[in-house]
């Protein structure tokens, strides 16, 4: 059983009533005006509205802290340990735009640049991924693990289809080609919050995608490392950049995953 922090309850709550409003959007995706961003980018009036719910409940709840948020950008606050929300209210539009029942909202807080709690939630499957610094990853109220397959025959791996052109479609083919060759499985949900959700569980041995977001990946980053995982970017440094490309697993296969990666691009 976890006993639930303050910070959490505040983020479950708040990703909650969000969710409610998904849920009803959900049912009459045909009614949504969706417009286009960039060339495979959509946004819908559901995530707007997620969006501006999840920033009262949790400006009302935290007045001090600052956003960084998909659709509406950075706003700082001005709290002493310089805390701010990192959120992506609707995470896997594409899916919610199709009815496809796997999306997620994902709320990350950080504080002087680190990941400290993070939420994600499906509300289809009414599945809430937590995760505080120090004091693991829980699914609703049962504690999580990462896998301890050590066999990359065995090993089932997520990934992401990169967005930008072709020449990363071809060294994406490349890797997933590599992958492929030498375990039980590559699946591509569209839903990186949750990608990582299910590394944390489990569910996944691993996981990769190029060009992330800081609201794709920090609460589901923290999931995966409160979880016993490993996550780095692709050659194995530190998670350092806005955007990394990165590479996680349990702790037996990151490094053979990531040399896979790296031998594929190389090649
Ligand atoms: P989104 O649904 O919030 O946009 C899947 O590979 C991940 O990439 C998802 O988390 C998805 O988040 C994001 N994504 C989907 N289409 C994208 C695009 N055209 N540009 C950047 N990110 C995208
Ligand atoms: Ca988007
Ligand atoms: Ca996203
Ligand atoms: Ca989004």
């Amino acid at each position: 059983m976890s006993l639930k922090s303050p910070v959490i309850t505040v983020m479950t709550k708040a990703a909650g009533k969000a969710a409610r409003h998904l849920k009803r959007d959900f049912g009459e995706v045909e009614n949504l005006q969706v417009s286009r961003k960039g060339p495979a980018d959509f946004v819908s009036n559901a995530d707007l509205k997620a969006e501006k719910i999840l920033r009262e409940e949790l400006s009302h709840a935290r007045p001090n802290f600052g956003f960084l948020m998909e659709e509406s950008g950075a706003s700082e606050g001005d709290d002493t340990l310089q805390r701010r929300w990192i959120v992506d209210p609707l995470d896997g539009t594409t899916n919610f735009l199709h009815g496809l029942p796997h999306f997620a909202i994902s709320l990350a807080l950080e504080e002087r640049g680190e990941i400290v709690a993070a939420v994600v939630y499906d509300p289809i499957k009414d599945e809430m991924f937590t995760a505080e610094k120090g004091n693991g990853t829980f699914l609703n109220d049962r504690r999580l693990r990462v896998s301890s397959r050590r066999r990359m025959d065995e090993a089932i791996f997520a990934t992401g289809i990169p967005f930008k052109g072709l020449e990363g479609h071809e060294r994406f083919l490349d890797e997933v080609r590599e992958v492929m060759a030498v375990s039980a499985g590559v699946r591509r949900w569209g839903t990186a919050s949750l990608d990582l959700a299910y590394v944390a569980a489990g569910r996944f041995d691993g996981f990769w995608e190029w060009g992330l977001q800081p609201w794709d990946y920090s609460a589901g980053a923290l999931l995966v490392r409160e979880a016993g995982g490993y996550i780095s970017e692709i050659g194995g440094r530190s998670l350092s950049s806005k955007s990394p490309n990165l590479v996680c697993a349990n702790t037996n296969l990151h490094r053979e995953l990531d040399e896979l990666l790296r031998k594929s691009r190389k090649a």
